[in-house]
């Protein structure tokens, strides 16, 4: 499993301060900023910084020591400095005194869709609350229902949230567990008697979330390589241990399982310890019916003499299958589609031919339209759309009409400078009401509208639904972003009907998007499917705010290969005439 591009500085090796590392300091700052009642304006400062740190292709604490942290777009002086003592000392006084200062319980409130700092702090101010476990007492004794500004329905929402957390809370997204797998798998493949080595599990399979990350190995003497792994730098407790089997944790709190067996039996424990478990059971019994055995060790025939195996395409031909690549195997249908050959024509990353919303400078984005344009360029796309906020959307400078006219200056500017096709585009907000934050002569004007809810998520189902429902009612709205504002780990989807809106979508002509940040991914791979078979066509789109997480699409693209998603079925895998002739430009 390779992903381009996608080791960058901050790891996982202990004691010096990774990009991340400060990255979620920064962010942890942000929300106490919030949560004490300070100036929200900060609170952005601190998330633009956090975002630019964690992006950054080099190494916070290089540039700490060269005294070239200003360098950083979106880190101001204020910041820069915080940083450097962070960097420097592993914490900054301002932290520390906001971390005396707000109850450590509080900020798990912000954990809750929909809770934000503003009522996290009346919670606090009027009932006490100080944690979810005091959330729960206060609903429970109906003290928050009899708050201003609560009520019933209010009230449950809340609940229902709390009780979706403990759910959400126990998998870690797959975007910030690469960026210290891989190089894990790096290391384990180059331990001394290691033949190879692969990532395993769901993490193989592309699962937007991981619990815990496998790594398979081959070699010769496997004991040996345990041992050698179990002493590794940044493992920090060693769980169990056999002759092909180590779990550890490592120094960031993870788990792995590592499984060392013989180079002849690589390709099937390969095989079983990718999964997904409902998969393998189906495999299983499929190859008993065929009077062969097959667990992590082989494929036998009933007299024990082993099926030669070299390749997973092997283990599926034998079973009378077509081969099933990692991300279908969910037992979803996909063995029965192998079996009568009718496995989708699945998208790959080369498929995607440009990228249909990101931001500037012109809204919270760190680049220029230039920068961002060449840098698409630069990934071989044909085209490129620029979607900034619309003007509701205050922190993150969204553009008035007046400032959008003056970005579609520079946007043609820079198309003809780059030689390269740039699309007016913008993210209109859905406001509360369901309508749209700017008027229909300037999305006239747009060549792509994308719209999508940033405010209100703790509006009932009907509310929201019909919000979106009425955006994509709006002939000149051609995708919803985002469409149900999961933030994985953090924030569970909003309350939207998406049945009614899969329904809608077909009905309108809308496209749905696959939001590719890893810390979104929304749709869902299960929304995604069921928008696929219903013949709702998909955008998949980074969402980047800066050059590097244009590289994000990676993610997305995973999500769509989960969702049996081809080329025929996303928008921009459509070269530029196909494109425009769909958005009926001319
Ligand atoms: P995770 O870690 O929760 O994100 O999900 P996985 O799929 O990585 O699950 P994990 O780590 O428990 O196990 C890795 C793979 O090993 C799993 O996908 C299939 C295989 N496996 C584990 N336990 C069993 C089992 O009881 N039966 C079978 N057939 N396979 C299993
Ligand atoms: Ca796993
Ligand atoms: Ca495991
Ligand atoms: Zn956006």
């Amino acid at each position: 499993m390779s992903r381009p591009g996608a080791t960058r500085p901050h790891g996982s090796r202990g004691e010096i301060v990774t990009n991340r590392d400060v990255t979620h300091v920064l962010l942890d700052m942000a929300d106490l900023v919030e949560l004490s009642g300070d100036d929200p304006f900060k609170a952005v400062a601190y998330r633009k910084a956090a975002r630019a740190i964690d992006q950054y292709p080099e190494d916070v604490s290089l540039l700490v020591e060269q005294g070239r942290l200003l360098e950083v777009p979106g880190v101001g002086k204020g910041i820069a400095g915080k940083v450097e003592e962070l960097v420097r000392t592993g914490t900054f006084r301002l932290y520390e005194e906001l971390k005396a200062r707000v109850p450590p319980g509080l900020r798990d409130l912000l954990r809750l869709p929909g809770l934000g700092p503003k009522t996290a702090a009346q919670l606090h101010q009027r009932l006490g609350v100080d944690s979810l476990e005091s959330l729960k007492a206060a609903l429970d004794s109906g003290a928050v229902r009899d708050l201003p500004g609560f009520g019933e329905k209010k009230a449950e929402n809340l609940r229902h949230s709390l009780e979706s957390l403990q759910h959400v809370a126990d998998r870690t997204p797959l975007g910030h567990v690469l960026p210290w797998a891989l190089p894990l798998r790096d290391t384990v493949a180059a331990l001394p008697g290691v033949e190879r080595a692969e990532l395993a599990g769901s993490l193989r399979r592309r699962r937007d979330t991981v619990g815990d990350v496998d790594v398979v190995a081959a070699a010769d003497d496997p004991p040996a390589v345990l041992a050698a792994f179990a002493g590794l730098r940044g493992v920090a407790e060693v769980l169990g241990q056999g002759d092909s089997k180590c779990s550890v944790v490592l120094d960031n709190g993870r788990q792995v399982d590592l499984r060392v067996v013989r180079p002849d039996q690589f390709v099937t424990t390969l095989h079983h310890f990718t999964g997904s478990k409902d998969h393998n059971v189906r495999l299983r019994a499929r190859a008993k019916d065929r009077g062969l055995k097959l667990n992590e060790y082989g494929l036998f025939h009933e007299d024990g003499s082993p099926v030669p195996i070299r390749s997973e395409e092997e283990i599926y031909r034998a079973l009378g299958l077509a081969y099933i690549p990692p991300e279908l195997r969910e037992d979803l249908g996909e063995v029965e589609a192998a079996e009568e050959d009718r496995l989708p024509d699945l998208l790959r990353l080369e498929d995607i031919r440009g990228d249909l919303h990101v931001h500037t400078r012109w809204s919270d984005g760190l680049a220029t339209v230039r920068e961002m344009a060449h840098a698409a360029r630069d990934r071989g796309y044909e085209y490129l759309a620029i979607s900034d906020h619309s003007p509701s959307l205050v922190v993150a400078g969204g553009l008035t009409p007046e400032r959008l006219r003056l970005q579609w200056d520079e946007i043609r500017q820079a198309a003809e400078e780059l030689g390269f096709p740039i699309l007016r585009s913008a993210e209109v907000d859905i406001l509360r009401d369901g309508s749209l934050d700017l008027p229909d002569e300037v999305l006239a004007e747009l060549d792509f509208v994308t719209a999508s809810i940033h405010t209100g998520f703790r509006q009932d189902r009907e509310t929201l639904t019909q919000r979106v429902l009425r955006a994509m009612e709006n002939p000149h709205v051609d995708s919803i972003a985002h469409p149900t504002g999961r933030l994985l780990a953090r924030r569970e989807p909003y309350l939207v009907d998406m049945d009614r809106i899969i329904e809608a979508a077909v009905r309108t002509g809308t496209c749905l998007e696959i939001n590719a940040s890893p810390e979104r991914l929304d749709l869902s791979a299960e929304h995604a499917r069921q928008a696929r078979d219903a013949g709702v066509m998909i955008a998949i789109n980074t969402d980047a705010h800066q050059v590097e997480t244009l590289e994000d699409m990676w993610f997305g693209v995973g999500q769509a290969r989960r969702a049996w998603l081809g080329p025929s079925q996303v928008l921009n895998a459509r070269g530029l005439p196909a494109l425009l002739d769909y958005l009926k430009i001319t």
